[in-house]
């Protein structure tokens, strides 16, 4: 009974700090709050094994992990709390400061960010202190249950309602913002670029999704503003509307994840629609001395990407559109850097809300921060998408296919191998740009027993994609994408 008293009066603060925060300041709620905090401290081989292992259900999974610690915190100190007085303070105190602590630590917070998980401990702790009242009979008279379950029926009630109320809120603020989103009209692109071969990109339902943030973050238009500051003999701002007013390009280009494993799936390829990005930087007069642009997203996300890079020619830009569509939420909206050949952490922040120049000397970036290399160029790689692993295949001519990619520098050759035979050249499609990944097929004759399939590449400077395994940790995985699979 006690460890329901603490597990109710617990729920109802949760649910009424969450409330406060979605109706005011969404960043500002305990339990995202807690969530990006524990992101950020968390080693970098425990955040490779969590996007392994449980890819996009990370954070879910997170949430409930921390939702856990929370209740069993709770429990514990209802059952303290029977007893010694100082447990009904001291147990959401605690709760109550760690939440107020991980809000104001989070990136863009306010002092006032506090409030809510302040106000949820001390409702917590005044309802804990009601319902053990509730429970506790004097000395020789039995515990009137039937009086304990109905105070603890409403609070349980106010949990409920109030939890509805977070969930309603958080509702009505994405639809809204969605809204807001599906009003945009994007101009068309002044330089369209390379037709597109069907079947090349992906659609931006099926698009891969890395980043830090626990919750989308929530965008308003009229509010945001990109600046450009820093190295530069002149300063910038920029409202969305300005950016649609440039001279807009749109390319294809493939985004690849330091953290994709071989043959592994966090890589996507979209037409992005964007403000070209070098000669921005070069009517702002970027100083010399200046090595490093830091893109800040409004989640506080820090991606750093070399001055040169940006300025050797390829198509990096402020993106706004995708596929078609203005950036989904998820994938940046209303902007996110794009930068063609380096590895998403190093050239592709989402969210965007500055750009600052500055030298590696300077500023380490989140990722570099956490251990992960500054220069970060997309490796040559190559993915056996069919068959899919341990397939069963009938004899007789199947086709083996799949990517290939090495941005910027493009792909020459794929070759496919079957067991220990020789090497094969595989067919490749037609690809828009060295920017994109290349569909390539391999006729293979089939013959029953158990195979394995390798696939290589070769880019256009002649290397060879390379065969030693290498980790994603701490510039991207390497290494033969193989599959096994049986024919009968
Ligand atoms: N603001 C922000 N931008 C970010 C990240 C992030 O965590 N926060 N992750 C980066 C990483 S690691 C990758 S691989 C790409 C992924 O972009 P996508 O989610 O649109 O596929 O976004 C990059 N931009
Ligand atoms: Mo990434």
């Amino acid at each position: 009974m006690r460890a329901l008293a603490g597990l109710l009066s617990a729920g109802l603060g949760v649910a009424v700090a969450e409330l406060l925060a979605a109706a005011t300041r969404p960043a500002a709620g305990p339990l995202v709050a807690v969530g990006g905090a524990v992101i950020d401290a968390t080693p970098t081989a425990v955040k490779e094994f969590a996007v392994r292992e449980l890819g996009t259900h990370d954070k879910p999974v997170l949430l409930a992990v921390i939702g856990l610690v929370v209740a069993a915190l709770a429990a514990v100190t209802g059952i303290a709390g029977g007893r010694w007085r100082a447990a009904v303070i001291a147990g959401p105190a605690i709760l109550g400061l760690a939440g107020a602590a991980a809000a104001v630590s989070r990136p863009a917070a306010q002092a006032y960010d506090v409030v809510p998980s302040l106000a949820g401990a001390t409702l917590a702790g005044v309802t804990l202190w009601w319902l053990l009242r509730r429970h506790r009979a004097p000395s020789g008279v039995r515990v009137d249950r039937r009086r304990f379950l109905r105070a603890a029926a409403l609070v349980a009630g106010g949990a409920v309602v109030a939890s509805g109320g977070a969930v309603t809120v958080r509702r009505v603020a994405a639809r809204t913002r969605a809204q807001a989103r599906a009003d945009i009209r994007l101009p068309v692109a002044a330089d369209p670029g390379p037709p597109v071969p069907p079947g090349l990109v992906t659609p931006n339902r099926d698009f891969y999704r890395v980043d830090t943030a626990l919750t989308v973050p929530r965008i308003d238009l009229d509010g945001w503003s990109l600046r450009v500051r820093g190295m530069v003999d002149r300063e910038l701002e920029v409202s969305f509307a300005d950016l649609l007013e440039m001279p807009l390009i749109e390319r294809p280009i493939t985004m690849t994840c330091v953290s994709n494993e071989v043959g592994g799936p966090y890589m996507g390829t979209a037409t992005w629609l964007g403000v070209p990005l070098a000669p921005l930087l070069r009517s702002l007069g970027v100083s010399s001395r200046a090595d490093q642009l830091v893109a800040r997203s409004v989640d506080g996300m820090t991606i750093g990407t070399p001055v040169a890079t940006l300025l050797d020619g390829r198509d990096a830009m402020l993106a706004v559109g995708m596929n078609g569509e203005p950036l989904p939420l998820e994938h940046g909206f209303p902007v996110r850097m794009v930068t063609p050949g380096l590895y998403g952490y190093a050239g592709s922040c989402k969210w965007l809300t500055s750009l600052e120049l500055t030298t590696f000397d300077r500023f380490d970036a989140y990722w570099v921060e956490r251990g992960w290399a500054a220069e970060a160029p997309v490796k040559t790689g190559s993915r056996i998408d069919k068959p899919r692993p341990f397939a069963r295949l009938d004899s007789g001519v199947v086709t083996v296919a799949g990517v290939a990619w090495a941005q910027q520098r493009g792909i020459a050759s794929v070759e496919v191998r079957v067991d220990d035979g020789p090497w094969a050249k595989a067919e490749l499609l037609p690809a828009p740009s060295v920017d994109t990944w290349v569909q390539w097929r391999y006729s293979w004759k089939a013959a029953a027993g158990p195979h394995s399939l390798a696939v290589r590449a070769t880019d256009r400077t002649g290397a060879v994609q390379a065969e030693e395994r290498a980790t994603p940790f701490p510039s991207g995985a390497t290494g033969w994408h193989t599959i096994s699979v049986s024919v009968s």
